[in-house]
């Protein structure tokens, strides 16, 4: 079973869509198999945005991303890396299709509300970072046969 990274971004929690965004991952069927609130230090900011790290927008993300807390989450189902990308939309939310996260709830790009990890590769290395091994929870939900044929 494939596992993606999911931030709900300082943005969410001040705009009080934390529910409202887990209950979508949780409608579509995905299994959640960690989750903690958390102020992110400097340090795991700038190594979570590394590949962003010579990007004019870096500093502000990160300030950002610092600037109170997160909400995050390891998410596991079948193709949950891409569904989950589709779920949250595009990253400039105004062009984000409505029905999306982003589409929905956002309208700048500095304020699109989620991270979801954007390769299966990127997601492990993006789990790692984020949670120890004890910290992710791996259990069967009794409604799988009803989600999966
Ligand atoms: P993603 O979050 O959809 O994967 P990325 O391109 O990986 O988008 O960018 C990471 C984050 O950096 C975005 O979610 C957004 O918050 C921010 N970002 C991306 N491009 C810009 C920009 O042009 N201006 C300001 N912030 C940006
Ligand atoms: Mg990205």
């Amino acid at each position: 079973m494939e596992r993606t990274f999911i931030m709900i971004k300082p943005d969410g929690l001040q705009r009080s869509l934390v529910g409202e965004i887990i209950q979508r991952l949780e409608n579509k069927g995905f299994t959640l198999v960690s989750l903690k609130l958390m102020k992110v230090s400097r340090e795991l900011a700038e190594q979570h945005y590394d590949v962003h790290r010579d990007k004019p927008f870096f500093g502000n993300l990160v300030e950002f991303i610092t600037s109170g807390p997160v909400v995050a989450s390891v998410w596991e189902g079948e193709g949950v890396v891409a569904a989950a990308r589709k779920i949250i939309g595009t990253t400039n939310p105004l062009n984000a299709e409505p029905g999306t996260i982003r589409g929905d709830y956002g309208i700048s790009i500095g304020r699109n509300l989620i991270h979801a990890s954007d390769a299966v590769e990127t997601a492990q290395q993006e789990i790692k970072l984020w949670f120890r091994e004890e910290e992710l929870v791996s259990w069967e939900p009794s409604l799988k046969s009803w989600i999966y044929e």
